[in-house]
Order: structure tokens, then sequence, then C-alpha cells
């Protein structure tokens, strides 16, 4: 049975589960959910995904939503890959890494995607709101601070391995230079953030991502 991931490529969420379906050579197939569209709404889709977002998986009859439990299913299609530890202290790290990821980084990184990124080039949507960019950037340098010092040391989010919590983590930094991200004080951020999108699969995913790809002038 070949695992569909039903993406909207351009978003950091959906980029992180092809990037891990990438990268574990896994046999999936895209299925584009054409947000500014609105496939997320149709009975269709809701009937996947109740919540109107994206991305969510099946394979066969399973379906599965929240792109870090899309991750945790992947990685357990090839359990020898190691980015998800099986050692139990191992493992909740990387799970607690991301849930750090649905509370504060992602959030912080949300908004600023939006006004910076969906609304001139995916929703046309008017000029960013900089009240919503100020208030996202306080939240950004709070998080950036403790994942700056957690690499301080560690080649990796969790040590010297590569495990999901770095897909997690680092997709969103694909969006570091048209959303503006204030990460000059974050060397090591920076420097890990180097390492991911060196890597194969991150360069494959970017391919497969339109806005990444060629970002509109
Ligand atoms: N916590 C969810 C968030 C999913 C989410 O918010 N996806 C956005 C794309 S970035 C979406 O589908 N938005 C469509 C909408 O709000 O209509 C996850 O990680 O999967």
């Amino acid at each position: 049975m070949t695992i569909e991931l039903y993406v909207f490529p351009p978003s950091p969420r959906s980029f992180k589960v092809m990037a891990i379906a990438n990268h574990l050579g896994l046999d999936w197939t895209l299925q584009f959910v054409d947000l500014p569209k609105g496939d997320q709404k149709t009975p269709q889709y809701t009937a996947l995904n109740p919540n109107m977002r994206a991305p969510t998986l099946t394979d066969g009859d399973y379906v599965l939503w929240e792109s870090n439990a899309i991750a945790q299913y992947l990685a357990s299609k090839r359990p020898e890959s190691g980015l998800m530890p099986r050692d139990e202290r191992g493992r909740l790290d990387v799970t607690r890494w991301q849930f750090w990821d649905l509370a504060h980084w992602d959030p912080a990184q949300a908004t600023v995607i939006f006004e910076y990124v969906a609304k001139p080039f995916i929703v046309k949507g008017g000029e960013p709101d900089l009240a919503a960019v100020a208030k996202a950037t306080e939240l950004f340098h709070r998080a950036a601070k403790v994942l700056d010092a957690q690499l301080r040391n560690r080649k990796f989010v969790t040590g010297d391995t590569l495990t999901l919590a770095d897909f997690s983590l680092g997709a969103p930094l694909n969006y570091a230079e048209m959303g503006h991200y204030p990460l000059e004080p974050y060397s090591e951020i920076k420097r890990w953030y180097g390492a991911l999108s060196a890597m194969p699969a991150w360069h494959k995913t970017l391919a497969q991502s339109p806005l990444l790809a060629a970002p509109a002038a």
C-alpha cells in the first residue's frame, strides 16, 4: 500500500512530512491540497481531516493528521533510520521537542510567514500587519534563544544524530529570508539550518515546493 500525503507544499507543516518521507526513501504520493482554493473544506477532504487543515496521511484505510504525529508514523516505517530513537529517554527527547514545536516554535513563525509570505505570494491579500509581526517577533526571540542554547555543542537538536526533531523545527526556517526572521544573534540556529538545508532530501523537497524552489520576485 502506498502512503499518500495530502499536502500544501509551501507550508512548513507539509514540508516537514514530505522531507521526512523523502529522507527515508518511502514510497509515497503527493496529493495536492490547494489551500487558497479551499480544497481543505471539501466534503472529501473533511472526511479525512475534520480540522480542514493540511497535512493528512493515508496508508490504506489508516488516516492520520497533525504533522508531528505523521512524522512519527513515517519514522516507524524505518526504525533503523534513527529518526525516532528506540530507547525511552531518546524517544521522549524527540517528542518533547516536537511538542515544543507545536507550542512555541510553530506559532512564533506562523504569523510572520502569513504576513510576509502568504499575504503577498499566496493569498495576495495586502500589506503586512506590523503590529502582529512585532508581537510574533517577541515570541520568536523567546523561542530562538532556547533553541540556540540547545544547539550549542550539539550537531542536531537532540545530540549528534539527525532525528524527527530537526525536521519539525527546521522546516519553518526555509522562510527565514522571505519572512525577515531576526536570526542575526542565533549563530547556532544558522549553522544547524545550514546543515539541514544541505541534505539531499531537503533539496528534493524544496524542488517539490514551487514557492520555495523559485520564490516570486
Ligand atoms: N498543528 C497542525 C497545523 C496544520 C495547519 O494549520 N495547516 C495549515 C497550513 S500551514 C492549514 O491547513 N491551513 C488551512 C486553513 O486554515 O484553512 C499540524 O501541524 O499539522
